[in-house]
């Protein structure tokens, strides 16, 4: 199986085991891995180097490495290696419990980047040197050129920028995503940049393959290990009434002549909400569509198999056990509507903005005027990070963010008088959807945003408390553009730290 997928034969005399590979990479390296959204981490040998660190700590020689990938990982990598305090700084997005816990008790060093800005800033050098870069590849060919997994992320900058290269080769990776992926070397630096050439999700600008010449190669590990793969939960009411008053916003767009039948190329992010409106739209009138996005979910895969979607351009997949069965059995299918790009061309603003995606992300909370917070709970404790939402929702066509109106069993409004803590400025927010309704925030003053937002998205039972506010804010505040009792403002999120509710008492 392995000599398949390693068809170079200076590659193939490189193969050892993932601990012998962990050997390789020195105390307090930068290393630079594989890994999007639970998709083409590497799945052997960062188990490997957190064993190595675990047993160099109970000989007192403990050491730490810092983590740098396209988005988030793994148990098998975030999660080993948070457990044994390996990780010094990680950048530029997680989900793991583990280390989200290592991150907000202050052990782990976390930098929350926009995806599109991370290969510009290691070029600059903020992060320092690269010493490795670890990489899950599907195969290796006769010349030595790298067969991508099933994501791109940041590998081919890790590739370029690291000293050695250690490479993680899944034979559990479908040999058919070979081709689909579109591997852009043309990017620079200002003042050299030139025009990204895609005027159309299905436009391809580069290569198949990462490029990696052999001698930097020093350890090829293969693998047969499935992705992280996480079964999508059936849609609850909420996420289906949002996705109801989402597909009623773009008919009503469509027939004001804002958008066109076939609308325009979708951008999601991932979870269980964004996931139920794609379902939702399998069943609407528009189509074809397309995805100029960031992640393939099962909700897109289907939209492809139906026909719906004609084709899907994104970095990486983050698929179902079931979604990645699909993907293996009907590969040939759906080689041709798929391009895997790197994550600055994936996310790229200037290609967002042509193109002019809608954009749909998930929110923690968002305040009557319209400000979103995408990462952090309670002002202090980071969630997850703000991955591509801002490159997406700041050149979208039409931003929109969608959340359930309450958290944690209704103890918590998603809906609160000032967020606390800003990923997405007003500015930046044209919808907000909650499973009570949607509010069209394009073309309205602050004033009239916060009518809007609290009539038709906040919970019931914290209307009448939001209304409030607002009226008071607006007879007592200094000021009557944005209006706001600044000892009031962020009463709420105490109120909720304090006595477990944001109910009002
Ligand atoms: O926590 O699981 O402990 O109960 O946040 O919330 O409702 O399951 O929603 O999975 O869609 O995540 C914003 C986090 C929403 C996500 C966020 C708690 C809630 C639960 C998850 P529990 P849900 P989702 C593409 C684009 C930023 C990155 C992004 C996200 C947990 O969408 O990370 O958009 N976005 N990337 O209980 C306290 C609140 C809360 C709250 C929810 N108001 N207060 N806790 N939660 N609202 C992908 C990439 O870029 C890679």
């Amino acid at each position: 199986m392995h000599d398949e997928r390693i068809r170079s034969r200076a590659i193939a005399g490189k193969v050892m085991s993932a601990d012998e590979a962990a050997e390789l990479i020195p105390a307090q390296a930068n290393i630079g891995m594989s890994g999007f959204t639970g998709s083409g981490y590497p799945k052997a040998v960062p188990a490997a180097l957190a064993r190595r660190i675990g047993d160099a700590r109970e000989r007192g020689e403990g050491f730490t490495v810092s983590i740098w990938t396209g988005a988030s990982t793994a148990p098998e990598l975030d999660g080993t290696l948070a457990a044994v305090d390996g990780i010094d700084l990680r950048m530029p997005y997680q989900s793991d419990p583990v280390s989200r816990g290592k991150i907000n008790a202050g052990v782990i060093d976390y930098l929350d980047l926009h995806l599109s800005h991370v290969a510009q800033m290691v070029w600059e050098g903020f992060f320092g040197h690269l010493d490795v870069a670890l990489i899950e590849v599907a195969g290796v060919t006769e010349d030595g050129e790298l067969v991508p997994s099933t994501s791109i992320g940041n590998n081919k900058t890790w590739i370029d920028q690291a000293d050695k290269v250690i490479l993680e080769v899944n034979s559990w990776q479908p040999a058919g995503l070979e081709g689909m992926h579109d591997v852009y070397y043309g990017t620079a630096l200002p003042p050299d940049r030139k025009p990204i050439q895609i005027v159309s999700p299905s436009d391809r600008i580069g290569v198949p393959y990462f490029h990696c010449p052999p001698e930097k190669v020093v350890a090829v590990v293969p693998t047969h290990a499935p992705d992280r793969n996480a079964p999508y939960k059936a849609p609850a009411e909420d996420s289906l009434s949002i996705a109801g008053h989402l597909m009623d916003f773009l008919a009503h767009e469509v027939r004001h002549g804002r958008l066109p039948p076939t609308l325009l190329p979708l951008q999601s992010g991932v979870g269980n909400v964004t996931n139920a409106v794609l379902t939702a739209l399998d069943e609407g009138p528009f189509r074809p569509l397309a995805a100029y996005t960031e992640v393939i979910q099962d909700g897109l895969l289907q939209l492809l198999r139906s026909g719906t979607m004609a084709v899907a351009s994104a970095t990486a997949f983050s698929l179902s056990p079931d979604g990645m069965d699909d993907l293996t059995a009907n590969i040939a299918e759906y080689h041709d509507r798929i391009v895997l790009r790197p994550q600055e061309i994936s996310n790229h603003p200037e290609v967002v903005r042509r193109l002019g995606c809608l954009a749909m992300n998930g929110m923690i909370e968002a305040d009557i005027y319209g400000n979103v917070n995408s990462t952090h709970v309670m002002g202090s404790s980071i969630q997850n990070g703000i991955g591509g939402s801002g490159d997406f929702a700041r050149n979208a066509y039409i931003s929109i963010f969608v959340s359930p109106s309450t958290a944690k069993g209704g103890s918590i409004s998603a809906i609160v008088p000032m967020v606390s803590h800003v990923d997405h400025t007003e500015h930046d927010v044209h919808v907000i959807v909650t499973e009570q309704g949607l509010a069209d925030l394009r073309g309205l003053a602050p004033r009239r945003r916060a009518k809007r937002i609290i009539d038709a998205c906040s919970h019931p039972d914290y209307r009448p408390a939001l209304q409030d506010y607002f009226d008071r804010a607006w007879r007592g505040a200094p000021g009557r553009h944005t209006p706001h009792l600044l000892d009031e403002a962020l009463s709420w999120h105490v109120a909720y730290l304090r006595d477990g509710t944001m109910r009002p008492r």
